[in-house]
């Protein structure tokens, strides 16, 4: 199997085959992180498709699907199965956006660093995140995901609602996801901002450092 193939039958949308076809991956000795760098590139693919009409929501959602499927075979190679030795970290797509695999990635990356991980999953109203907060007040970080061009003023207001709270000395606030950027981030009031699930597990461990 090679890293190509995996590369079509993700933006194909084949979710049988791309777990074996993973599996077949890591059988023949090639790296999770490049199976993984394959899979994110087929990401890529299928978004240029959908915005030049040439695909449409159902095959995106087919393709995300199969990459799914393709990082729940890569998860045990990816992750180190260390315990939440660095303490929690809360994170969620905020509302309105319903991307998750980009969110899932930084998770498992954070899990795999020592974190232990409070997933609020995809559309997590403002108050969805204070009160997680308020319900683990142990927590060290609270990550906050976006995708959407859209969605950017619902982080902005999830971010402003954090920074108000009378705990924000206490917590790291991280945020990311494609249209997001470093002066963007800075303008919200986050305390850090990182382009990738690996970078964000290597900036939270430094936050907490
Ligand atoms: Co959507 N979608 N989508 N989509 N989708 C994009 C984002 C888009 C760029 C496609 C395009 O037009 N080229 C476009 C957004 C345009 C914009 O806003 N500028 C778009 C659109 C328009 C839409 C809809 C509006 C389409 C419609 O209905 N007309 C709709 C919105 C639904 C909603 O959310 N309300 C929609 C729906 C969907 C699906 C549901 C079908 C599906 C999501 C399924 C799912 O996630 N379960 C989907 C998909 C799959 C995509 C693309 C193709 C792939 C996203 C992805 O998973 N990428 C995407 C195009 C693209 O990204 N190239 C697209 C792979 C993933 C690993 O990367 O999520 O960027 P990413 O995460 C990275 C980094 O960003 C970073 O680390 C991750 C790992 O390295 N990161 C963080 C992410 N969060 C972080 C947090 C951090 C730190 C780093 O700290 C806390």
């Amino acid at each position: 199997m090679t890293l190509q193939e995996i590369n079509t039958l993700v933006i194909n949308g084949k979710t049988r085959v791309v777990p074996t076809a993973v599996q077949e991956a890591l059988d023949e000795g090639i790296a999770a992180p490049e199976i993984l760098e394959t899979m994110i590139a087929a990401m890529d693919v299928v978004g240029e498709r959908f915005k030049n009409n040439e695909i449409f929501v159902p095959e995106m959602l087919v393709s995300a699907k199969a990459m799914k499927k393709g990082v729940e075979v890569l998860k045990p190679h990816l992750t180190s199965g260390e315990t939440g030795a660095l303490g929690k970290v809360i994170i969620g797509t905020v509302a309105g956006d319903l991307h998750d695999i980009g969110k899932n990635l930084v998770a498992m990356m954070m899990e795999s660093a020592g974190f232990e991980v409070v997933d609020l999953g995809v559309d997590v109203p403002v108050e969805r995140f204070l009160a997680a907060y308020e319900e683990n007040p142990d927590t060290r970080i609270i990550g906050c995901s976006a995708l959407l061009t859209t969605t950017m003023p619902a982080l902005e207001a999830t971010v402003a609602a954090i920074n108000a709270a009378p705990w924000r000395d206490k917590v790291k606030v991280m945020v990311g996801g494609a249209p997001i950027t470093q002066a963007f981030a800075d303008k919200i009031g986050a305390d850090a901002y990182t382009t990738d699930a690996a970078s964000a597990a290597k900036r939270a461990k430094e936050l907490v450092a």
